[in-house]
């Protein structure tokens, strides 16, 4: 158990004021809609009227997540006395079509950016909706739903769904990173039917769309929509004794091989992430064959390779972090240790005369990071993060996201979320002591080198910024802003005709990826500024991958509505958009990886059935094998992943 209870009773009570203050008002509005519908008129709802009530349950349960009526403008705008039935009509009919199409869609478009989502709405659907807000226009303001009252083992239940599905991007305390904030204050602001449209449709700025993809069960929101509205219960430390415990040495160093055990190329295998079964499945590149399949920690995240390739370092959701050895005839886990109660990033140490000696685990919870001995997991050493922002505002929580190795010196470079400081640690003095803090922006997430590996780019991404800093002077370079909410994964490096070299970003939140220039010894007056601004069919992309030897620079859409399945292929050449098209076909495309010699690209399908990997060739893109496995996002190539290729 994460969380203590000690807010249930006041939650309860707060919930039973609400629903004694507002129920009244609800059940008053409800029966003059009942009437409001007997005075329709339209052709939708039984007996040719449009039905009011109708209309208003949909309202409910769709639209405010994005719209409010009468308490103010959201993601889209307040819909009081915005109804104009013919264009209302003809736009949720064809919300794409109509912002194209007529003037006033566009600016509409101009003004809000975002595209509303099709409803497939039937004709009837539409009466009742446009029903309800001319109604709802000679009223007044709609009335909030009270929120649920939740027991105990609901709230317990409501507290563990918030950890698994939403604190990665809102944080434990909710206070907004990737996702915005999301405390109580605003929470309840949007309100019960806002909270639940948002979490069954999700939004376009990026929210999936939990209830519709079967995530999350109506119960579940309901939960969920009662717990946001109440403040968030306290989270427990983690501390070294704790850690010490949980350590496992399966296999001791003196029992591993001393040479590969096996003839495959070792070096070509892919750690390919089951998310969801909590699994690693190890491959061989070179015929697709799966040679072992190991459990590692709850909602397995990414995978990082030791220095010399050999061994998988596999960090869950959990912070449970699972050492496997490729040497092994089979593959397996020779220790584990658990160094946070949440974490997404870890890496071994890179620095010639240190591979493969030490490992850190960044923690999302609680603020602090872990060194372990590399080989063993012994940990060695727990460090608070300062928690304090660049701001000088003092914080509840500051997640490491991305760490990287340096080639350049015995130091990770550990990205702090919501402080927006880059820590530099030192893994070669006693203690691995953060000996640099760098002041860049707020909100830091994913990022990699640049393809000297002495830069590392990386997204704030809730500022809509990339941050360079420079890992030889251990200093900020610059940071610049690209589109909304900038998701490189590790990025891509590439040699473009006119800018020469680049990295890139997709955003989720942007339908195109930025491209900037990063030479800046060959190139210095591009190095670091936007250089081309690549149009995508959608936003909502995560990864961005390319291979030296391939000619393309590929992305994903995975959170678009409309685009999840495809893959866009850039042209290293022209520097723009070749073709995007279908990989997926049970899910979403999401992540890709090249392998060792960049001949061929592993694309996940992620879906709970039916999907797998989808590897196509790497210059052709034709599909050369489709392998089936449940929920998998995340792929790894042991030579890419060891050199930082990408
Ligand atoms: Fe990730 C990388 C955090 C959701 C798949 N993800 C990262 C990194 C961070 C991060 C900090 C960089 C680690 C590093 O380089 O050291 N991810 C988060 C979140 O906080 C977030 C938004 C929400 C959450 O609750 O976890 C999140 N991530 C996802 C997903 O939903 C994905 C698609 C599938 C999944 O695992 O649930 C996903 N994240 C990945 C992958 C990488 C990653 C595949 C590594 C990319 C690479 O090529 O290195």
């Amino acid at each position: 158990m994460l969380f203590g209870t000690k807010s249930i009773v006041k939650g309860a009570a707060l919930c039973l004021f609400t629903t004694l203050l507002i129920l009244p008002m609800v059940l008053n509005s409800v029966s003059a809609r009942q009437s409001g519908a007997m005075r329709g008129g339209g052709k939708g709802g039984p007996g040719g009227r449009p039905d009011v009530v109708a209309g208003e349950a949909f309202f409910r349960a769709n639209c405010t997540g994005c719209h409010t009526f009468g308490h103010g403008d959201h993601l889209g705008p307040d819909l009081t006395n915005r109804h104009r039935a013919g264009w209302s009509w003809r736009f949720l009919r064809d919300p794409a079509d109509t912002l194209v199409r007529t003037r006033y869609g566009q600016r509409l478009l101009a003004t809000w950016g975002y595209q509303m989502p099709d409803f497939n709405l039937t004709e009837e659907q539409i009466d009742n909706i446009q029903a309800f807000l001319s109604y709802q226009d000679e009223i007044g303001p709609l009335s909030f739903t009270p929120p649920a009252i939740l027991s105990e083992v609901e709230f317990e239940e409501a507290r563990d769904l918030y950890f698994n599905r939403c604190a990665g991007c809102h944080g434990l305390y909710r206070t907004g990173a990737t996702g915005p904030d999301i405390g109580e204050e605003r929470a309840t602001w949007i309100g019960t039917d806002g909270l639940g449209a948002i979490l069954r449709v999700g939004t376009p700025r990026g929210m999936p769309d939990f209830g519709q993809s079967n995530i999350l069960s109506e119960n579940d929101i309901t939960k969920l929509a009662s717990f946001l509205q109440d403040p968030p219960p306290e989270a427990p430390d983690l501390p070294m004794s704790e850690i010490q415990a949980s350590w496992e040495l399966m296999v001791p160093v003196a029992d591993r091989p001393a040479t590969p055990q096996t003839a495959r190329d070792w070096e070509n295998f892919f750690g390919v992430v089951l998310r969801d079964a909590g699994k690693i499945a190890i491959f061989d590149g070179d015929n697709h064959e799966e040679i072992s399949r190991v459990d590692v920690g709850f909602a397995v995240h990414i995978l990082r390779s030791s220095a010399s390739g050999r061994y998988f370092y596999a960090i869950g959701r959990d912070g449970v972090v699972t050492l496997i050895d490729l040497w092994a005839s089979t593959p397996n886990v020779v220790a584990r240790v658990k160094g946070c109660h949440d974490a997404r990033s870890v890496d071994g140490s890179k620095f010639v005369g240190y591979e493969d000696e030490y490992l850190i685990e960044g923690c999302y919870w609680p603020p602090q990071y872990v060194t372990f001995d590399g080989l063993t997991l012994e940990p060695h050493n727990r460090v608070d993060l300062p928690m304090t922002s660049i701001d000088g505002e003092p914080l509840l929580e500051n997640r490491v996201a991305a760490i990287v190795a340096s080639d350049f010196a015995p130091v990770w470079v550990v990205n702090q979320k919501e402080s927006g400081y880059v820590g530099i640690v030192d893994y070669s003095q006693p203690g691995a002591p953060m000996v640099v803090n760098i002041a860049t922006e707020r909100f830091l997430h994913d990022g990699g080198w640049d393809h000297t590996k002495r830069y590392f780019m990386t997204a704030a991404n809730a500022s809509n910024k990339m941050v360079i800093v420079d890992a030889v002077t251990q200093s900020l370079v610059t940071s610049f802003e690209v589109g909304d909410v900038p998701h490189p994964g590790r990025g891509a490096n590439w040699l473009d005709p006119d800018y020469g070299w680049v990295n890139a970003t997709p955003h989720i939140g942007s339908p195109f990826v930025s491209v900037y220039g990063a030479d800046p010894v060959g190139n210095p007056e591009n190095a670091w500024k936007v250089v081309r601004q690549i149009v995508l069919p959608a936003a909502g992309s995560l990864f961005i991958k390319t291979h030296p030897n391939s000619p393309w620079v590929l992305v994903d859409m995975t959170l678009s509505s409309t685009n999840d399945k495809q893959i866009c292929a850039i042209s290293k050449a022209t520097g723009t958009v070749d073709h995007c098209f279908d990989v997926a076909i049970a899910g979403k495309a999401v992540h890709m990886e090249f392998n060792s010699d960049g001949s061929e690209v592993w694309i996940s399908d992620w879906a709970s059935e039916g999907g797998g990997q989808v590897i196509l060739d790497g210059t052709t893109l034709n599909e050369i094998n489709r392998i089936s496995l449940p929920a998998t996002t995340g792929k790894f190539n042991v030579t890419n992943t060891a050199n930082d290729v990408y």
